[in-house]
């Protein structure tokens, strides 16, 4: 019997892109992130039919590359594998910078493009994206795990199947498929998945023991440990804050790893890397420290600025889920590979079998500081560069006074996402949210800071806050981003706006590119191409039917009611004219291009 079949006529369609769909509706994924067009139609003819069956439905983004950054904000708050389409030609260049955003970032995604009909190769058929055209499966082959044409419909579950196991194995990234309009218009033979993928999918409590064994004696010889915690330790964190205040290890994160850990926490220090604090990158270079505890955490070059791992090898642990992490510490102490959560869960029961000189007690609930008031201040274990100015009253406002009020107007379990520019390292250094969790177990996905470095695409907080807005509609979400990335990227604003989420936009604007005048002026370089001309960004809301407002003043912020954003069914937008001559704390990037050139 063939792989597919022509379609009867009076029956209900069923055609490979709904067997997709029923897929992606076995692993629990709500959305398709995208934009139709021709080669593309007959899979959103499936999506209008899985949409009338509760299944997954589309979410049609404004340009492809914001598609790609919802579907990314989507599987980092929900868990869930995020997926991207787009038509041929320039639907799927367009996709591009997102996919590749999610593949230096180690995020799953399940990315379709449209292919020209498989009779129409070589024939220079209209936006031809076969081996003869632009070569999309080529063009997506270098940003993604996987990038394969299905070139018959017999191929297709196979593919499909393949390619999503791909994208959630270690490390894990978006995998590309492409399929011709023909393809995707046939019919399958089997109306129901034929994979359990989810029973595929599941992640075995795999790890090695032998090392787990020598983690457990290092960790016990610690004198003074560190742990530097990266977002690879999600799924654990629970178990390693109460492993860490079980040692009085001290805590520090990489800035992906931020959202993981309290600013409050007693034995926090702060972030390392790009825009971190001294205090944490005083301790990596402290002689008393005896051993670092790496967990989870991709040391790439922003995440690790300053500081050189190679020349520390002797007292470094390293602990990850993920074989690429461990290529940056190769001459390491020890290697512990395997689940993290596995991991953590057999040490915590050594030293609770085995006893312990020092007291230990895990705690089971993560409320172990209770706030006296919600939004009060605790005391904080580690440096800012400048303490004046984030308590200044100046105006126009310091955007280190900005980073400090945004947790105090905003609700506590607000998840902020800042974008590239200024703003990562404005909120690195200075955004604390008031986070009371100083241990136990709690949602892997539930960080309440996230920023992207490494391939580091201007605008991805804002695709991204709308997918973290679907993946969590009942928690309140931030984007702080910059005039620039806002002019890049605004338009998807509108899909916020049509999806009836109250994302809060906070607009850092300076008239300018303000990461590349700061760099520029710092380095020495000619001082070029980087002012933007003044543009009132709350009447650009209000074009687009969303509430903007423009601050000048810490007063101004604090007049408004900011809970109620959050209220409504739609976004905001704060137009916030910073101080434009305040330069963020980018000292460290700035040595390391002078180094490097
Ligand atoms: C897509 C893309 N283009 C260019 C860059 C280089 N770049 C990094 S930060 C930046 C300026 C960002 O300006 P803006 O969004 O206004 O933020 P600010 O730095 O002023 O806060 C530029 C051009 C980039 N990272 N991504």
């Amino acid at each position: 019997m063939p792989a597919y079949e022509v379609e009867a006529e009076g029956t209900a369609p069923h055609e490979y892109g709904d067997l997709l769909l029923s897929y992606l509706e076995q692993l629990g994924v709500e959305y398709v992130f995208g934009i139709p067009g021709g080669a593309i139609e007959p899979f959103y003819n499936a999506l209008a039919r899985s949409e009338r069956r509760g299944g997954p439905r589309a979410i049609t983004a404004r340009h492809e590359a914001g598609a790609a950054f919802m579907a990314d904000g989507y599987w980092r708050n929900s868990g869930k594998l995020g997926v991207c389409c787009a038509t041929t030609g320039p639907g799927a260049t367009n996709l591009i910078t997102g996919v590749a955003s999610a593949y230096e970032n180690n995020v799953p995604m399940l990315v379709i493009t449209a292919q020209t009909a498989l009779s129409g190769f070589g024939t220079s058929a209209f936006q031809e994206s076969s081996c003869t055209g632009i070569n999309t499966v080529e063009l997506f082959n270098h940003c993604c795990r996987y990038s394969t044409l299905v070139s018959h419909p017999g191929q297709f579950e196979h593919k499909l199947t393949a390619a999503i196991m791909t994208a959630f194995a270690e490390p894990m990234g978006p995998v590309h498929l492409s399929i011709p309009i023909d393809v995707m218009r046939a019919t399958p033979a089997n109306s129901l998945p034929r994979v359990d993928l989810p029973d595929l999918l599941r992640k075995p409590a795999l790890f090695d023991s032998e090392a787990v064994g020598r983690l457990y004696s290092e960790l016990k010889l610690a004198k003074k440990p560190v742990f530097v915690i990266g977002d690879g330790a999600g799924e654990a964190i629970g178990l390693v804050l109460n492993l860490a205040l079980g040692l009085n290890a001290q805590l520090i994160v990489t800035p992906h790893g931020k959202g993981l850990v309290s600013p409050y926490h007693p034995l926090f220090r702060g972030v390392i890397g790009f825009s971190g604090h001294q205090s944490a990158q005083q301790l990596l270079t402290d002689p008393e420290v005896d051993r670092i505890f790496i967990i989870g955490a991709q040391l790439s070059e922003w995440a690790s600025q300053g500081w050189e791992p190679e020349r520390h090898q002797q007292r470094i642990i390293d602990i990850e889920a993920s074989e690429s992490n461990l290529t940056k510490t190769l001459m390491a102490t020890l290697h512990v590979r395997g689940r993290l959560e596995s991991i953590f869960e057999a040490v915590l029961k050594r030293f609770a079998n085995k006893g312990f000189d020092k007291p230990f007690k895990p705690v089971a609930s993560g409320e172990a500081r209770q706030p006296t008031a919600a939004n009060e201040e605790l005391p904080r274990q580690f440096s800012l560069d400048d303490e004046d100015k984030y308590c200044s009253d100046a105006s126009p406002i310091k955007p280190q006074r900005l980073m400090r009020e945004l947790p105090n107007i905003f609700p506590a379990n607000t998840h902020y996402l800042a974008d590239v520019g200024a703003s990562f390292s404005w909120a690195t250094h200075y955004l604390h949210p008031h986070d009371r969790r100083v241990c136990g177990r709690r949602d892997a996905k539930g960080g309440l800071f996230r920023a992207t470095l490494n391939f580091a695409s201007m605008g991805w907080a804002i695709g991204s806050a709308i997918g973290t807005a679907l993946a969590r509609p009942d928690k309140p979400v931030v984007c702080i981003t910059g005039d620039g990335s806002l002019l890049m990227n605004g338009q998807e604003i509108t899909v916020a706006v049509e999806e009836k989420l109250p994302v809060v936009f906070v607009v850092l604007n300076d008239s300018a590119y303000g990461m590349v005048k700061h760099g520029q002026r710092m380095s020495g370089a000619e001082e070029i191409a980087f002012s933007l001309p003044v543009t009132n960004f709350a009447a650009f809301a209000q074009a687009m039917g969303v509430e903007g407002h423009i601050i000048y003043s810490a007063d101004d912020l604090l007049k408004l009611d900011c809970q109620a954003f959050f209220n409504k069914q739609g976004p905001t937008l704060l137009d916030v004219r910073i101080d434009q001559n305040e330069v963020p704390p980018i000292g460290m990037r700035t040595q390391t291009l002078q180094q490097k050139t």
